[in-house]
């Protein structure tokens, strides 16, 4: 099923330069990127994308993180977006996330884990137009 889902690369991944990298996994699996801007987070927009983690105790840690640089947010499309793009990207932490995925590549700790995948077509929705407004 044709599908769109909003995938961000984090500000490590960007202050690393790994765009470019990031961008062609995407692009060799098949999935298209429609639309895609760097862009600096507020902390508006990080608390209500990170809401359901509110009460968590690494919640402001995460605020800072996202809104510590620019991110590069990105709408991908194409067959069953959200679970394709969930399985390039790997388990949130990437301790656990297996080479050859982006965070088992690329991230040391779930507190920098790279890069951010819709978990849901719902979610995918309501995150595109959080950051594409
Ligand atoms: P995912 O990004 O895989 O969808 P999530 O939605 O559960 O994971 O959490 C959002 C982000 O919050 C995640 O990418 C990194 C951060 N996070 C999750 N669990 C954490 C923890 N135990 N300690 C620090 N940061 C955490
Ligand atoms: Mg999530």
């Amino acid at each position: 099923m044709e599908q769109r889902a909003f995938v961000m690369i984090k500000p490590d991944g960007v202050r690393r330069g790994l765009i470019g990298e990031i961008v062609r996994r995407f692009e060799c699996k098949g999935l298209r990127v429609i639309r895609a801007e760097l862009m600096q987070v507020s902390r508006e927009t990080a608390q209500i994308h990170y809401g359901h983690l509110s009460a968590k105790p690494f919640f402001d840690e995460l605020v800072e993180y996202i809104t510590s640089g620019p991110v590069f947010a990105m709408i991908v499309e194409g067959c069953e977006a959200v679970a394709n793009s969930r399985s390039l990207i790997g388990p949130t932490n990437p301790q656990d996330a297996p080479p050859g995925t982006i965070r088992g590549d690329y991230g040391l700790d779930v507190s920098e884990n790279v890069i951010h995948g819709s978990d849901s077509a719902d979610n995918a929705a309501k995150e595109i137009q959080l950051f594409f407004k």
